[in-house]
Order: C-alpha cells, then sequence, then structure tokens
C-alpha cells in the first residue's frame, strides 16, 4: 500500500468546486465522494428462491453449513482490511469516503409476509444508486436483504438534512406469491433455458429492482432484466425519472443475471468494457451512438477460489476515480494491461478476498458526488 500511496492524485480530484451534495451523473466523471460497504456484522443468509438460483451448486453446502450465522470470522477479517486500505487509497486520492453503520446481520426478523435473516452492507452498489441530484434506495429482491437499507439510514438523513433529493423505491412484499418457488427448484440447464426465454425466479407482481441492475451513462440509464430485476420494476425507474432521463432495457446472454457491472461497463465517453462471455445483444445501439465496445480480459482466478454469489467476471468490476484513473484489483494483470493499453492510469488495490462475497470495486461503493453534469454521450 506505501507504493500506491506514492501514486500522484489526478490534480481534478482536489479541486475545491462547489457541488451538489449528492451529484452524480455517470461512471466515470472525477470522483469527490463515495459510500464503501462493509463486512463487519455481515450474516451468510438462508438459501431463499433467488439466492438458491443465483449461487451456484457446489457452492450449497457453504450456505447450509453457515445459513443464519455470522460470515466465518476468517472471511470477514481479511475482506474488512482489504476494504479498510481501499479506504485509505482513495483518501490519499482526495476522495471523502463513507461508511454504513455496522449491524448484526445474523439477527431474525418477520414481516406480514416472511421471516428470515439479513446479509451484509458490503455492496452499497445493489441498494443505492445516484441519478442526478437524488438518491435512490432500490426495492431489492432477497428477504435476506429486505432491511439492508437499515444500514445506510443514517448517511440517507444526513445527505437529506444537507439538501439531497432522497427516494425509496417501494418495497415488494416478498410473499411467496412474488417468487417462483419452482424455478429455484429446477436442474440449472433447466433454469438456465428458461432464463434465455425470458423466465426469471422473480415474478412481476410488485415492482423490484436492484440498483446494480442500472449503468449510467448521462441522460441515458441501461438496465437489464434479471433474476432481482423485473419489469414492473423497471416501469417504476422510467415513470420515476420521467423525461429528463432515458432508460433503455439492455440483454446480454446471462443466464445467472444479477448486476448489469460484470457485462456492461463505462470507462470514458465513447469507450465501454463488455464481457466476451455475455456480448451485449443491443452492440448496435452504442455502435450507433459512436461508442467503442472493448472485451473484458479475463480473470486470474483460481478455479478453486471459494465465490459464493458471483462470477470471476468481477475483475471488470472496476472503479473510475475519473475518465483517465481507473481502480483494479492488483492480480488482475491482464485487466491492468488492456486498460493502460487503453491509455488509462491504473491503481492497482487487493481486493481479491472481497470477491468471496460477491462482489469487486463497482459493487462495494456508490458515488454520492462526482464532477459534472447531465449530459448526452450521442444515444
Ligand atoms: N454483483 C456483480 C457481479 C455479477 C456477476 O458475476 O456477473
Amino acid at each position: 500500500m506505501e507504493n500506491l500511496l506514492k501514486l500522484e492524485p489526478n490534480p481534478s480530484l482536489l479541486s475545491n468546486q462547489t457541488l451538489p451534495v449528492v451529484n452524480s451523473y455517470n461512471e466515470w466523471d472525477p470522483l469527490k465522494e463515495v459510500i464503501v460497504g462493509r463486512v463487519e456484522g455481515a450474516a451468510v443468509p438462508h438459501l431463499e428462491p433467488a439466492l438458491l438460483t443465483n449461487s451456484y451448486p457446489n457452492n450449497l453446502g457453504f450456505f447450509q453449513k453457515y445459513a443464519g450465522q455470522p460470515f466465518p470470522q476468517e472471511l470477514v477479517e481479511i475482506a474488512a482490511k482489504e476494504l479498510n486500505d481501499f479506504c485509505h487509497i482513495l483518501e490519499a486520492f482526495g476522495v471523502t469516503v463513507r461508511r454504513p453503520d455496522i449491524i448484526d446481520f445474523s439477527k431474525t426478523y418477520k414481516t406480514l409476509d416472511f421471516e428470515a435473516s439479513g446479509f451484509y452492507a458490503a455492496m452499497p452498489r445493489d441498494v443505492l444508486i445516484v441519478v442526478g441530484n437524488e438518491i435512490i434506495e432500490a426495492p431489492m429482491a432477497w428477504r435476506s436483504r429486505f432491511f439492508e437499507y437499515r444500514a445506510y439510514r443514517s448517511l440517507m438523513l444526513e445527505y437529506f438534512r444537507r439538501g439531497a433529493k432522497w427516494t425509496t423505491a417501494p418495497k415488494p412484499s416478498m410473499s411467496d406469491e412474488f417468487y417462483d418457488f419452482e424455478f429455484a427448484q429446477k436442474p440449472v440447464e433447466e433454469r438456465y433455458a428458461l432464463t434465455k426465454k425470458g423466465h426469471f425466479v422473480i415474478r412481476d407482481t410488485e415492482p423490484s429492482f436492484d440498483a446494480a441492475d442500472i449503468v449510467r451513462f448521462g441522460r441515458d440509464l441501461f438496465v437489464q432484466r434479471s433474476h432481482v430485476t423485473n419489469n414492473i420494476g423497471i416501469t417504476w425507474l422510467k415513470r420515476h425519472l420521467g423525461d429528463t432521463f432515458r432508460v433503455h432495457v439492455v440483454n446480454f446472454p446471462d443466464y445467472n443475471p444479477m448486476h448489469i457491472d460484470a457485462s456492461l461497463v463505462p470507462l470514458r465517453p465513447g469507450l465501454a468494457l463488455i464481457n466476451p462471455a455475455r456480448p451485449c445483444l443491443e452492440k448496435e445501439l452504442f455502435k450507433k451512438a459512436g461508442w467503442d465496445l472493448v472485451d473484458a480480459a479475463p480473470s486470474t482466478l483460481p478455479d478453486n477460489w471459494p465465490m459464493y454469489m458471483c462470477s470471476s467476471w468481477v475483475c471488470m468490476n472496476i472503479l473510475s476515480l475519473d475518465p483517465e484513473t481507473i481502480v483494479v484489483e492488483k492480480q488482475e494483470e491482464p485487466m491492468q494491461k488492456l486498460l493502460k493499453d487503453l491509455g488509462f492510469k491504473v491503481i492497482p488495490v487487493d481486493l481479491r478476498h472481497l470477491y468471496t462475497f460477491g462482489g469487486s470495486f463497482h459493487c462495494v461503493t456508490c458515488d454520492v458526488r462526482r464532477e459534472g453534469k447531465l449530459e448526452e454521450y450521442g444515444f
């Protein structure tokens, strides 16, 4: 870490320009303030339908063994250290870092419709999205994530008191009718075939989306259908954002879809990474708008690395500090080389143990404030 701190921060990150407390229109403008998640208090969820669908069959034993208990302490300690070091690096680049409250997610709770225990506050990207001057809490679709927003409530209240527009999207009841229980029980191949035909584990009975199924390109936002984002959720988002923003649905041959940020990742105006294992079906839309789509480099992660909730394509789940500077996982050398060849300054940071919790730099952050304003990028 000492070496990393010697890197020269980009002067634009240190400017004192006055911005609204919440202000972020895209994934690449100069970053000023960010929420970084925590693994302290994380618990292993019970195998509810949506989690059963999204996890990988070889991991079921882990969930059966630990469901409802805190995540194993040795995993928490090493991932917490990686996150703390990442926060210090961001601060060294002039970025204000905020953290969620620590909550014991192993507590059980009961609503009118179900009983569950919680998960974690490691991935603010899943629950929060900033669109311009507004911060939106996503409805979410896992019962274990019903109360995840609570870890961010004190931050939301602070932003609100300081003038932010704060919205909580309606949460689904997460009653039994919301899930296709049979879908979750089907063998993987059958689930994949159904997903290909547009069937997902959640139904369209009530709006649902995870914020991480949306990616921001200024006036244009791209969203994917997934096992946590349904059509009525996308309709809610479109209607809520109104004419100022355009919400486009994009598709990928990803038969276990949950979160767009290991499939489509914009880097700067006119350039985005795409996942070569799940090439975007709407490439033409981007080409017509003058965007180059570059294949991400595969991960260097060993096959036996414990990955309970995401794929190794989180190697492309990077965080842009500005249009020229990108944080990339330290051992993902092919991704680093690709980005350097594209002209970026790369900041390598250790986060591999955090992958085990289901994400990387984009997932573990929510950019609350970036310099910049609403712009169009050719769409
Ligand atoms: N939660 C982000 C990672 C999604 C994926 O593995 O594709």
